[in-house]
């Protein structure tokens, strides 16, 4: 541990304490810093305990381990909901809005008492959801927890303890500014970055305001007080909290962007009222797109649906597309400066990739872009909203947006934050370096696995995949390592091209037994299977005993080009999900895996 500056008095005559970065030149106030302290380290710990539920709800996703029983599985779902993305992300986005209205503006923090009694709530308010949740198995009401699902009172007590705790630092924030303008602190209008996290301090107002109209009606219906709770004005206001709850989110990474291009490429906006522009769009408009949640609901009139979906909507991504302009073209601009001339690229190829703020910067540009910004805008139409609705396209979409982008750019910001706030140096730089790219790559994998399976039918909050073989035409996990279709498979057999006398009415050997999903299984599975070899017409009872048979080359191969194939053909024919797979569309023609029946019955 380095200590990076001193502290020193702050000005004249005030009480307040600050201290020079040497590096940054920033002067900090000590009061913020210790906020942002507290709310980074709230943040990360939250992200850990969501990240733990987010590796067992994964490992039971993944059928051949299907880890938890299914009671513990809806319960750990509801905590890695409420604890990613809020409390993670919230308790981040806290620390910014302290960083913004005093580091930047080289301001002081008007309203430490304040902004302490916030954070005392959200602290509150957050570990007490954690802890409903674990204890009480009623409370495994997820993370839209629908009216008439009912909770544990204590669990929208502790939404609401959260939520006005976050009312109060926004509005500290808004001190802070009014104050430093009063102080003559900054001059003109604020810089761009503080700008775009004003942007979402305004959102998250109205967001706030809209949860309490939800939650706190259904805290008063969960003790009794209320007796009954129309479930269309719950939903409704829901999402009027929970849509623009991801556009806070998004006015904060897109700052937190510009932030960290500067910071790693020294970049100027290539027009700054272009950029400002981008947020203004966001502010008015953002909120309409709170009716795509709703468009399978049966309460609301079409007319409604289409107009609060369509062109007013698109407004607000275009001022995404502003920005997804605006900044790969500052960055340029200040790579070119810096003598990166040579052809068209050479700019990219010497742009600091070694930089976990840069490499973050750029994958979360990426994934959250191409990702999360096409899935978004297509399920946001009412006839494919229709299709996919509920399954794991809808995770899918949002791992990309609020997972692989907002969370990632927040990663590589720590890095900075690490340095000027908590004054210490990094630790294990080259870990640091390779961190963001091994993060954007798990969640590729993660929220392409999620969209190639809700494609093709997959429900999402659904602990059995199989739905017990009953449904005709579900299909197995497909897509995504971790979704390991071979393993889930009880239809087929697959024979494998190095070791074919495990032909199919043989145990498999002991170490491909591991593959085999049934350890959990309930007795249900055994009832009658469809058999989707026959198209799905005939219900046949046939018995669970396909397994793989694959030895580690075929099985890696099988993978790869069975999923990928796979995948290319439902992108191109997402209809097709509907008609039962018969023969296994990726390797059909290679003639290396083939398909067949293992009904032989049993009872
Ligand atoms: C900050 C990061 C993350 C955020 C904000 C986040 C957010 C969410 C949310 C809101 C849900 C839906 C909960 C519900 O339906 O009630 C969810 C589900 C899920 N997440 Fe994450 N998540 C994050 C990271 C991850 C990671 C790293 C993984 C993979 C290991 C993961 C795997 C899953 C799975 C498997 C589901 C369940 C999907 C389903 O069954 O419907 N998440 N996540
Ligand atoms: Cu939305």
């Amino acid at each position: 541990m380095t200590s990076l500056a001193p502290t020193t008095a702050w000005i004249k005559g005030a009480k307040d304490d600050y201290r020079d970065c040497p590096v940054t030149t920033l002067k900090v106030d000590m009061h913020t810093e210790r906020l942002i302290i507290a709310n980074a380290v709230m943040a990360v710990v939250t992200l850990a305990l969501g990240g733990i539920a987010a590796l067992l709800i994964a490992l039971t996703r993944w059928q051949a381990i299907h880890l938890l029983p299914a009671a513990w599985f809806y319960r750990l779902l509801t905590l890695h909901g409420i604890d990613m993305l809020i409390a993670w992300i919230v308790f981040f986005e806290m620390a910014g809005l302290h960083f913004g209205s005093t580091v930047l503006l080289n301001a002081r923090h008007a309203a430490p008492k304040l902004a302490w009694t916030g954070f005392a709530m959200m602290t509150v308010g957050g570990l007490m959801a954690n802890a409903v949740v674990l204890i009480d198995p009623n409370s495994n009401v997820m993370f839209s927890a629908y009216v008439p699902l009912k909770a544990h009172p204590l669990f929208y007590l502790s939404y609401i303890l959260f939520a006005v705790g976050a009312l109060i630092t926004v509005i500290t924030f808004f001190i802070n500014i009014v104050v430093a303008k009063r102080e003559g602190r900054f001059s003109g209008s604020l810089p761009l970055v503080v700008f775009g996290l004003m942007t979402a301090a305004i959102l998250a107002t109205y967001t706030l305001l809209e949860g309490a109209a939800a939650i706190v009606p259904a805290f008063f219906w969960s003790l009794g007080i209320l007796k009954t709770y129309d479930p269309g004005i719950y939903r409704n206001f829901f999402w009027g909290f929970g849509h623009p709850a991801q556009q806070v989110n998004l006015a904060a990474m897109v700052s937190i962007w510009y932030a960290l291009a500067q910071m790693t490429v020294g970049i100027r906006p290539v027009n700054e009222k272009f950029s400002r522009l981008a947020f203004i769009l966001y502010l008015f408009f953002i909120n309409l797109g709170s009716a795509h949640h709703l468009l399978v609901d049966p309460g609301l009139s079409f007319a409604w649906k289409a107009v609060n979906t369509s062109y007013a909507m698109y407004l607000a991504v275009l001022g995404s597309m502003m920005h997804a302009f605006s900044i790969p073209a500052a960055l340029e601009i200040a790579l070119r400066a810096k003598g990166y001339r040579k052809g068209l690229f050479g700019w990219l190829r010497n742009a600091p990739w070694g930089e976990p703020g840069f490499s973050a910067l750029v994958l979360s540009m990426f994934l959250f872009g191409w990702i999360g910004g096409v899935t978004g805008v297509t399920i946001g139409t009412e006839q494919i909203n229709m299709l996919v609705h509920n399954t794991l396209r809808l995770p899918g979409h949002f791992h990309a947006t609020v997972v692989s982008g907002t969370t990632l750019a927040f990663m590589g910001f720590t890095y900075y934050v690490i340095p000027l706030i908590f004054r210490k140096e990094l630790k294990l730089k080259s870990w640091a370096k390779w961190q963001p790219y091994v993060f954007g790559t798990g969640m590729l994998l993660t929220s392409m696995g999620m969209i190639v399976s809700g494609l093709q039918g997959v429900a999402r909050r659904n602990w059995d995949i199989t739905f017990a073989g009953v449904v005709p035409g579900t299909v197995n996990l497909p897509g995504g390592l971790w979704h390991w279709r071979i393993a889930s498979s009880r239809r087929r057999h697959y024979v494998c091209d190095h070791r074919p006398h495990l032909d199919s009415h043989r145990t498999p050997p002991r170490s491909l037994q591991s593959f085999a999903p049934h350890r959990h299984t309930q007795p249900d599975h055994r009832f009658h299977k469809i058999d989707r070899s026959s198209n799905g017409r005939q219900a046949k009872p046939t018995q669970r005993r396909a397994r793989a048979r694959l030895c580690l080359p075929c099985l890696v191969r099988h993978l790869l080009l069975h999923e990928l194939v796979a995948a290319g053909s439902y992108l191109v024919h997402p209809l097709e999900r509907h008609s039962p797979l018969k023969t296994c569309p990726g390797l059909r023609h290679l003639g290396q895996v083939q398909i067949s029946k293992t009904g032989n019955s049993t009872k």
